[in-house]
């Protein structure tokens, strides 16, 4: 078979889905071309427009599709055997606000390349080949990452997340529109019971993502691809802090419970044991930088430059690789929260949103990418993928790995988020190959 990928239609094709972007063209010239910065949130205009975009492109490549009642999109080439177990692949297309353009978008049009590819050379796959555009896979609509795979994989209830707010005001995360995610995609078309969205145990033979790293390792190895072993358990947790506020004049220290400056406490107290965990990982040998923890997002309210802030809601997203590592981390930090509310007068209520499990690959997936890539003369790494992706729950259905391409400075969830041309291009054709095993196998 003479695979052949069209990486100049692939790149135009990456280059034109940027363009359905809420931020304005990326004419910065600290950015280095070529990159365009994305905002694209599920269920709004644009995020509809790429979908449909999407769906012309599959259509013109004679591929079938259907889409489900959360948006999960299906793009199938039926293969001579359909009873068969499916081989899988794709990622997402949806967007953080003022991010890059390569995340989750190469595992999509990598995958529809990979696919159009192994079809003009000849391939005739016996399991059905489908690559999937998973709803939502980021968390700023509706408080949950993966919401797509989530349901797909079973992980979600569907009753009680169609009633998930909708919190589309990036401005202000604690701030919904009143709507719910049952009346977001029911409005922008997506109908039908969410019930109808998971798929059966056995559904697929095989799932693989193509995906940039977001990370720096493979560019400082110099090393081309990695294949990802297991993705660490991803956790996040809505804390929310309530003093009383008052003129920021007439209200005497002695008096106040500022609700920032217990927060900014809880924030630096997040910090501090999730290093201590690090260097105890690093004390017994380990590598000791597999716990991390951020607190990206802090709503103070009244928010006034000459009021004391009487509630602030911060979100905390904590990650390890070993999930009893992270809750004792929580731990620490939940005495830390007591004494907090003593000491300051405030009261501070968690919420946990969601807390997951590792994702570990199928060994036979891992062994069918690396063989190919050797067959192939194309060194990899074998590495942990720190980012969550749709896999960790398409890992519910079936074996799983990931295949990562390298991406500039390590830079992802920024506008200069970059992947050469060569790199997307190799990828892609990795993926082609080893689809077209696992579809014969
Ligand atoms: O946050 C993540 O790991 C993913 O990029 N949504
Ligand atoms: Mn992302
Ligand atoms: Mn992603």
């Amino acid at each position: 078979m003479t695979l052949i990928i069209n990486a100049d239609r692939l790149l135009s094709e990456l280059h034109h889905l940027a363009t359905l972007t809420d931020c304005p063209p990326t004419t910065d010239t600290l950015l280095p071309a070529p990159t365009q910065a994305v905002t694209r949130i599920v269920f709004t205009p644009r995020d509809l427009e790429a979908r449909a975009w999407l769906l012309e492109l599959a259509h013109e490549a004679g591929f079938t599709t259907r889409v489900d009642p959360v948006g999960n999109t299906y793009i199938r080439w039926q293969g001579a055997d359909p009873d068969l177990g499916v081989v899988g692949t794709g990622s997402h297309t949806d967007a953080i606000p003022h991010a890059g353009m390569y995340d989750g978008t190469v595992g999509v049009l990598g995958g529809l390349e990979a696919m159009r590819a192994l079809k003009q050379a000849g391939f005739t796959p016996k399991r059905t080949l489908e690559l999937l555009m998973l709803t939502s896979e980021e968390p700023t609509r509706f408080g949950i990452g993966c919401l797509g795979s989530r349901l797909l994989g079973g992980v979600l209830d569907p009753t009680t997340t169609d009633t998930l707010p909708d919190r589309l005001p990036e401005s202000d995360p604690t701030a919904t529109t009143g709507l719910t995610l049952h009346d977001v995609r029911t409005a922008a078309g997506f109908t039908g019971p969410l019930t109808e969205v998971t798929l059966p145990i056995g559904y697929y033979h095989a799932w693989v993502e193509l995906h940039i790293e977001q990370g720096p390792l493979l560019e400082r190895a110099g090393i081309p691809l990695g294949i990802v072993t297991n993705i660490a358990a991803p956790a996040s947790y809505r804390f929310t802090l309530e003093g009383f506020g008052g003129h920021a004049g007439a209200l005497l220290m002695p008096d106040r419970r500022d609700a920032l400056t217990a927060a900014s406490e809880l924030i630096l107290s997040i910090e501090r044991h999730t290093l201590a965990a690090n260097a105890a990982a690093k004390a017994e040998g380990l590598s000791g930088v597999d716990s991390v923890a951020t607190v990206g997002s802090v709503q103070v309210h009244p928010g006034n430059v000459n009021s004391v802030p009487s509630r602030v809601t911060l979100m905390l997203d904590i990650r390890d690789t070993d999930p009893e590592r992270r809750e004792h981390t929580m731990s620490a930090v939940r005495a830390d929260i007591a004494d907090l509310q003593s000491r300051r007068g405030v009261r501070i209520t968690e919420e946990r949103i969601n807390a997951d499990t590792p994702a570990i690959s199928g060994e036979h997936i891992v062994n069918t990418l690396a063989s190919i890539c050797d067959s192939e003369h194309v060194p990899y790494l074998k590495m942990v993928s720190r980012a969550y992706h749709d896999s960790t729950f398409m890992a519910r259905l079936a074996p799983i790995a990931m295949l990562f391409i390298p991406c500039r400075n390590g830079v992802s969830h920024r506008p200069d988020e970059y992947s050469t041309p060569e790199s997307i291009a190799l990828g892609t054709r990795i993926l082609a190959l080893t689809l077209a095993q696992l579809a014969n196998e």
